[in-house]
Parts: C-alpha cells; sequence; structure tokens
C-alpha cells in the first residue's frame, strides 16, 4: 500500500499538517487503527441494541471490525457503481452501517453525500437530479419518502440500497471481500459532500476535500477540545450534520476513540438514558435540547459524572442556559460556532477559556474578519458581517458558480453571520444577514414555510419570522393574510398548523398564528419580515 500519511506538528500554533503525496483520508481514520494495535478496542457503541442482545443484534464494533467492514463495503459500492468517483447518496440514520458506507465508498473513490433524514420526498428528488448520484442508500425508516422520490426523479441512479434485509447491504457484505486498496487520492481530491440550505432556492452541495477532516479533527477536537482516546463521544446532533458527523464520527476515529450511536429522536429521556448507561465523557448537543433537559431535570436528576465537557453549536446558547446547566449538571457547555461549509466549529469556547453568552475566540487555523457595508474591518465592539478562512473550507458548491462566488470570494468564507468582537476578544454572535433562522439548530427558511402555507385554499399571503421562546430560543411564527378575513379563527389556526406538519420536515412549522389584513412590502413587492419581527 502506498504512504497515506498525516504529520503533525502540535508544536507550532496554529498546529502544521503535513500529508504524504498520496493521501486517502480513510487510511487515517480507519486502517491507522490496526497498525497503532488499536484493532481489540471498540470504535462503536450502538445504543439501541439492548445490553442482553437477541441472535445477531451487536452491541459494539471493534476497529478491527469496523476496518473489515469497510472495506467490504467499499468492494460492494465499487461493484455496484456506474462510474468512478460518482456520488452516493445516504439517507442512513445513525448506526454502524453510516461508518461502513462513508469510510468504504472514500476508499474506494467514490463521493458519499450524506443527507438529511427529517427530509421530505421532494427535497430528495431534487439532491437525486443535482448531484446525478450514481447511487442512493437509505434505511427502511426512510423507506416510502425514498421511493416516492425516485418515482419523481427524471434521474435513475445505478443502483438504489437498503442497509437491511438479505438483498440489502447486510446480507450481500459477506460476499465481498475484507481486502480493499485504498483508492489513490490526493489531500486536495474530493472527498465528500454536504448539502447546505439558503432562504431562497434549493439546497447547494457543499463539496469538501480529503484534508478538510484532518483540519478539523486537528484544529478543534484535539487542540480546542483536548480529544483523546479515552474519550467517549456522544451527540444528539445526527452524523448527516457537519455537526454530528465530526462530533460521533470523525473526532472519535481520529483520537481511536468511541463513539456512541443511536438512531432514536433525541428527547430528554433518550440522552439521558445513553449518557447514565454509556458514560460519554463528551456530550454534544443544541441550545433547543439543553432546554428541554433542563426542564426535565426539574423533575428528577440524573447522572452526568462521565462527562467531562458539554458542547453546543447549531444556534447561540443563551447565557442563562449555560449557567442553569453548570448548576444542575456540574459541566460546562462550550457554546461554538461551525457551519456546514467550514465543516466544523471555527469559533469556540475552551474549557480553560470561556464566555457565557458568546461564541468564544477563534480555533486555532481559522482567520477571521469582520466588514461593515464598505467591506471594511470593523473597530472592536462594532457588528459587522463575519468571513473566515481555514484548512476545512469548503471551495466550491457542485454545480452553482453563482452562489459559490457569492459566498466564497478570494479564499474567504461568507458565513451570512453578523458578529461583533468584545474588548477581551470574544466573539459575540447578533443574527443572521438573511432571513434564515435556525430552529433546534437546523435551518429553517422562512420562503419554505411560507410556501407550504400559501398552498392552503384559505391562505392568500404568510410571512415567518423568528421570534424568542422562554428559552430565549428562536421559533417561526406565522403572519397570514386570508383570502377571507372572516375565516380566521382558532380552529383554522390548528388547521393550518397540521398542513404545515403534514408538508414539511417535523421542526419547520409554525409555534404561532397571527391572522393579518396585509403583510408589510417594499415597493417592488418583497415582503419585509423585519417589521415583523418582536422588537
Ligand atoms: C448558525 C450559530 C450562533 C450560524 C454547524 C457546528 O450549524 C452548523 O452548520 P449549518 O451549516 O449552519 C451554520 C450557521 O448556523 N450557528 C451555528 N452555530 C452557532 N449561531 N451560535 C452558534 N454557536 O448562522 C451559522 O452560519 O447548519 C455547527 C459544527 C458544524 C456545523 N455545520
Amino acid at each position: 500500500m502506498a504512504d497515506h500519511s498525516v504529520t503533525i506538528d502540535h508544536s507550532a500554533t496554529p498546529s502544521q499538517i503535513e500529508y504524504s503525496p498520496v493521501f486517502n483520508v480513510a487510511v487515517t481514520m480507519i486502517d491507522r487503527h490496526m497498525v497503532e494495535g488499536r484493532g481489540g478496542y471498540p470504535a462503536i457503541i450502538n445504543a439501541d441494541v439492548n445490553a442482553d442482545p437477541e441472535e445477531g443484534a451487536e452491541r459494539q464494533v471493534t476497529y478491527q471490525q469496523l476496518a473489515e467492514r469497510v472495506n467490504r463495503c467499499g468492494n460492494l459500492l465499487r461493484s455496484l457503481a456506474s462510474e468512478p468517483g460518482g456520488r452516493i447518496l445516504m439517507v442512513v440514520k445513525d448506526c454502524p452501517e453510516f461508518f461502513y458506507i462513508f469510510w468504504g465508498a472514500i476508499k474506494a473513490g467514490l463521493v458519499p453525500v450524506p443527507l438529511n433524514t427529517l427530509l421530505r420526498a421532494d427535497d430528495y428528488r431534487f439532491m437525486i437530479e443535482d448531484s446525478d448520484c450514481t447511487g442512493l442508500v437509505y434505511s427502511p425508516e426512510y423507506q416510502s419518502e425514498i421511493t416516492s422520490a425516485l418515482a419523481a426523479s427524471g434521474h435513475h441512479p445505478a443502483f438504489v440500497l437498503c442497509t437491511e434485509g438479505p438483498s440489502g447491504m447486510s446480507g450481500l457484505l459477506q460476499d465481498y471481500s475484507f481486502v480493499l486498496e485504498p483508492a489513490p487520492a490526493t489531500a486536495d481530491s474530493e472527498c465528500f459532500w454536504l448539502y447546505s440550505s439558503g432562504s431562497t432556492g434549493r439546497p447547494k452541495g457543499a463539496v469538501h476535500r480529503h484534508r478538510d477532516i484532518a483540519a478539523t479533527c486537528v484544529h478543534y477536537a484535539v487542540d480546542t477540545l483536548g480529544m483523546v482516546q479515552d474519550d467517549i463521544c456522544f451527540s444528539a446532533a445526527k452524523l448527516f450534520f457537519a455537526y454530528g458527523l465530526g462530533n460521533a464520527m470523525t473526532f472519535p476515529l481520529w483520537v481511536g476513540g468511541t463513539a456512541v450511536l443511536s438512531g432514536l429522536r433525541p428527547s430528554p429521556e433518550v440522552t439521558f438514558q445513553i449518557i447514565e448507561e454509556h458514560k460519554p465523557t463528551i456530550f454534544f448537543g443544541v441550545p433547543t435540547l439543553y432546554a428541554a433537559q433542563l426542564r426535565a431535570l426539574d423533575e428528577a436528576e440524573r447522572d452526568f459524572s462521565s462527562i467531562r465537557c458539554c458542547v453546543s453549536a447549531g444556534e447561540a446558547l443563551p447565557a442563562d442556559i449555560f449557567r442553569r446547566w453548570q448548576e444542575k449538571t456540574g459541566t460546562l457547555i462550550l457554546d461554538g460556532i461551525g457551519s456546514t461549509e467550514a465543516l466544523h466549529i471555527f469559533i469556540s469556547n475552551t474549557l480553560e477559556d470561556y464566555r457565557p453568552g458568546t461564541s468564544g475566540k477563534p480555533v486555532p487555523g481559522y482567520s477571521l474578519k469582520i466588514l461593515n457595508d464598505e467591506d471594511e474591518t470593523v473597530p472592536t465592539g462594532e457588528a459587522g458581517r463575519l468571513l473566515i478562512q481555514g484548512d476545512s473550507n469548503s471551495t466550491y458548491y457542485w454545480n452553482n458558480p453563482q452562489k459559490t462566488a457569492e459566498t466564497m470570494v478570494d479564499g474567504w468564507l461568507n458565513t451570512g453571520d453578523t458578529y461583533f468582537e468584545d474588548p477581551d476578544g470574544y466573539f459575540v454572535y447578533c443574527g443572521r444577514s438573511d432571513d434564515m433562522l435556525k430552529v433546534g439548530g437546523i435551518w429553517c427558511s422562512p420562503v419554505e414555510i411560507e410556501s407550504r402555507l400559501i398552498e392552503h385554499p384559505k391562505v392568500m399571503e404568510a410571512a415567518i419570522v423568528g421570534r424568542p421562546d422562554t428559552d430565549e430560543l428562536i421559533k417561526p411564527e406565522a403572519f397570514v393574510v386570508l383570502n377571507e378575513a372572516k375565516d380566521a379563527s382558532d380552529s383554522l389556526a390548528d388547521d393550518l398548523l397540521k398542513h404545515c406538519q403534514d408538508g414539511l420536515a417535523r421542526y419547520k412549522y409554525p409555534r404561532w398564528f397571527n391572522f393579518v389584513d396585509e403583510l408589510p412590502k417594499t415597493a417592488t413587492g418583497k415582503i419585509q419580515r423585519f417589521k415583523l419581527r418582536p422588537n
């Protein structure tokens, strides 16, 4: 096998990373652990399997088993794919198979594209067509949305594979060799994509390179969180988010640690049980979940003794949640901002240096600038547009030169966020520069909810804005103009709520409805959502 190695100099700030001329990141993340004698060590714990398993149900996957299955899966995917370098869409829940597919594809020279499993058929149809994928792999839970998406799609992938069943992946793997020569990539080759949403227009495929994964592991997981082999990571954010992908897959694999996975919806009860049973050392959540967990902790005490730190991202963590959590659990929540385009967190608090209510300071390896409307750097304390530069940033969106040109300029990534730097160097989030909302840490486009509302026969127009709930976390609020004003009633509001829940991803429905006579608009007819926002 060619040398696929990476050398890191942690004595430099930021750490310096050097790649061998041939470099497939799957070798570093998977095969390296055999060479380093970690074959019998647990890589994955599947929390959805009972302690007393039925026959076949497997709770723990060692590094040796992982390496063999990644190879088998890579061989399987390579035999099914019609083209080298083709995209493999993944609609897969958090489970060990996610690892086999993702790393098997990368090692075989294919490009995995994990998709949000909470989406609907029409979103999947778009991604199947946009990515021009060679294959699609899905968990049985998502079969009906996938079947509808494929039926409506103008592009027909060379193969569609369920993760389970005799003719699915689990049945086929044993027919394929557990040996696989890594595809000869370089650190700069295309490795995987993640779709990112915008307020208007369809999602954009952010293309990531092999090196991007290593950069987030070195700069954030090791140099910021201090992760080591003993760490056991549990992420409430699923693997298909860039956040979860790092937290529960690339970070533990980088340090030879352990990931605890669950495909269940991360309710407070589910997360508490997993923490008590599997004793993770690091817990990764989002602010909405921390708020819900705090409410549940009023009812009963839970055991957090295994946890050395908690992490929050996806949306800003209110200082009040930080304080209440510290009081209740004795652990710190380190807030950090990341993005799909940057792959992971680029401004963060640390155990040694944190300030509640801020995103913290730049992660080593990332440069930041805050610009005003004239593209000049603002003085400290003044808010402006945040741009970042770093080793892990995506350099282009697939098939979308216009969005690429708007977002990625001269090696700088425009985050779309407004920030200021306080006098002590902590960065404070002030909101988005577009109308996009983060609900429970997940993107929510006002335009998409508005379009759904307008499909209702009684609705003429609608506008969606973000409104803070009692935990200071943003949720969608609807302003609706009806065809007939007299129809306004609580039961119509219930009807509209159901209409949204049926047609949109689960988290995207309005939590409040207001019936109004008209919406504020510009002279050109564009809805002025900012005029509807509270305060
Ligand atoms: C917002 C935050 C304030 C912000 C992500 C960690 O969220 C992630 O990626 P997305 O592409 O969204 C990016 C946008 O979300 N945001 C994220 N974290 C914070 N705002 N405080 C925060 N702590 O608008 C940003 O531009 O879904 C988070 C790691 C990887 C990620 N992809």
